[in-house]
């Protein structure tokens, strides 16, 4: 495996490290990091102890003093730095990606871009870090506000977006004037390790100090909890399951400190009887077997008019036998395994659950067996099943590569109706070539998502939007747009250039 060398990855590396600066002592565990793809261990990491922490935390502390007096536009030209060595480093880690996660090559590149691309959206923001000016009530007055940085962001990221996630929250935060300090999945932690390699580098030739970018892979209860619970950190910005998030936010609003949530998706895309089905059927395939169901952005449900139902199952069941399920590192194929043996173990249950309540598999549903599947054990079929979305199974978020099919009869709100009724709202989808129906699904009484598209699947955002969804998604927007504000404290500023005090609402306050 070549790309383990070119990205200079050892069989025992520390998972914890305040930049240049990797923590090694005896005290720490090894653990083993097996790949989904052919079930081989690749690496060990030493995990992170509550000693590592804190001198990661004040490593922190101490850059922060230095990095948010550096003008946000040399902070920037930093990041441009570093979006153009992980240019350099595209290839094997989007290769590591791929053993990594599972998810297809193409995929692995595509995310390396991502992040590639969050970079030099923020060399152009860091010099952008616009704050509002208005009118004051009261003459010779000036009232405008300013964006501060806020300190320590805590970036806690999943295994489904190994690097992508964490350059969304380490990238914006920096050209704010924050440092980070990630926690990422331990389910990858080597694409983490080898991203903190290369920008280690950058900073090394900028002769910057530790503590910018730290790193701190470890569990939960000895990482985790420390990061969330700790008032050193303002910000956490955390990407996860609903039920960990909800965990999460409660810690974090326990101290009043503030975060971002990025947590779990249910979504649709609807198909109306106006849809152009050369667009719809690949949208949909991709954005349901695409990371083989394990993003966010995942389309769980498609919801489908009574009309052109049996066609558009035609078209998706010869689609689904079209699939090439392998190594994702081959590029011609279209689905790799899942994470792990208990992701297998939920598609699993969630296959038994859609025929216990009355749904009907109409491809999948099995676990692959054989050479070369059986390698892992993690490789699994592309399910199609149709359902009612009222079906509590439906109403979860089974992180696996399961689509359900669900009818609607009469208007386009019927089908808008059934979209937004699940707990999560994070990226919605039509499919129509009437205008009509779709400035009803954008309308105020339209989708309740975060993202809503036209005749674009639910899945692979671009990077230049805010990113993030609604109700049990947590709210959090990351990413593109003016994100940026969530990393900064803001600052109303009211200044006085007369030589008198009036007071504002016109109170009167005399004193001799
Ligand atoms: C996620 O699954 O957590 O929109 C992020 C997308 C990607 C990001 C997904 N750009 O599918």
């Amino acid at each position: 495996m070549e790309f383990l060398k070119d990205l200079g990855l050892k069989k025992n590396m520390p998972g914890a490290a305040t930049g240049t600066d990797w923590l090694t002592h005896k005290n720490h565990q090894k653990s083993a990091v097996c790949s989904p793809v052919d079930g081989k261990t690749f690496a060990y990491i030493q995990k992170a102890t509550a000693e590592d922490y804190e001198q990661v935390i004040e490593t922190a502390g101490k850059a922060f003093s230095l990095w948010r007096n550096i003008p946000a536009p040399q902070r920037g030209d930093i990041i441009r730095k570093i979006g153009s060595r992980l240019r350099d480093f595209k290839g094997p880690l989007g290769s590591l990606i791929s053993y990594e996660t599972g998810k297809p090559i193409q995929e692995g590149l595509g995310e390396v871009q991502e992040i590639i691309d969050i970079c030099d959206f923020c060399v152009g923001q860091s010099r952008m870090l616009y704050g509002m000016t208005t009118v004051s009530e009261r003459p010779h007055h000036r009232l405008y506000e300013q964006y501060h940085p806020l300190g320590i962001v805590g970036i806690i990221t999943a295994f489904n977006f190994p690097l992508a996630v964490w350059g969304w929250n380490a990238m914006i935060g920096a050209i704010c004037g924050n440092v980070s300090v990630w926690k990422p999945s331990s389910k990858t932690p080597i694409t983490a390790i080898a991203a903190q390699k290369i920008i280690a580098e950058v900073l090394k030739e900028n002769s910057l100090p530790e503590g910018i970018f730290s790193l701190l892979i470890g569990d939960r209860d000895v990482i985790g909890e420390r990061l969330l619970g700790d008032r050193q950190v303002p910000l956490i910005s955390f990407t996860g399951s609903v039920a960990t998030g909800r965990r999460a936010a409660t810690t974090v609003a326990a101290r009043l400190g503030r975060s971002i949530l990025e947590l779990g998706g249910n979504n649709a895309i609807i198909i109306t009887e106006h849809a152009d089905l050369r667009l719809a059927i690949p949208a949909v395939v991709f954005g349901a077997v695409g990371t083989a169901g394990q993003r966010c952005t995942t389309t769980r449900r498609l919801i489908i008019h009574d009309s052109i139902f049996s066609k558009v199952k035609k078209q998706l069941i010869k689609a689904y036998e079209s699939i090439q399920i392998g190594n994702p590192l081959s590029a011609t194929n279209h689905m790799g395994p899942l994470i792990d043996q208990d992701a297998v173990q939920s598609y699993i249950r969630a296959v038994k659950a859609i025929q216990k309540q009355g749904g009907e598999i109409l491809h999948g549903g099995k676990i692959l067996e054989g050479t070369p599947y059986n390698a892992s054990c993690c490789y699994v079929e592309p399910t199609l099943a149709v359902v009612e979305n009222h079906f509590p199974i439906v109403q979860e978020e089974t992180f696996a590569p399961i689509l359900y099919l669900v009818r609607y009869t009469g208007e386009v709100s019927e089908a808008i109706a059934l979209q937004n009724q699940v707990r999560q709202g994070l990226s919605s989808a039509i499919f129509t070539t009437d205008y009509r129906q779709a400035e009803m699904f954008l309308a105020a009484t339209g989708s309740d998502c975060g993202i809503a598209n036209v005749n674009i699947g639910t899945s692979g955002a671009e990077i230049g939007g805010a990113f993030g969804g609604e109700k049990d998604t947590g709210g959090g927007r990351e990413s593109g747009s003016d994100a940026w504000k969530a990393y900064m404290r803001r600052q109303t500023v009211t200044g006085n250039f007369g030589s008198s005090l009036p007071l504002a609402q016109g109170i009167r306050f005399d004193i001799t």
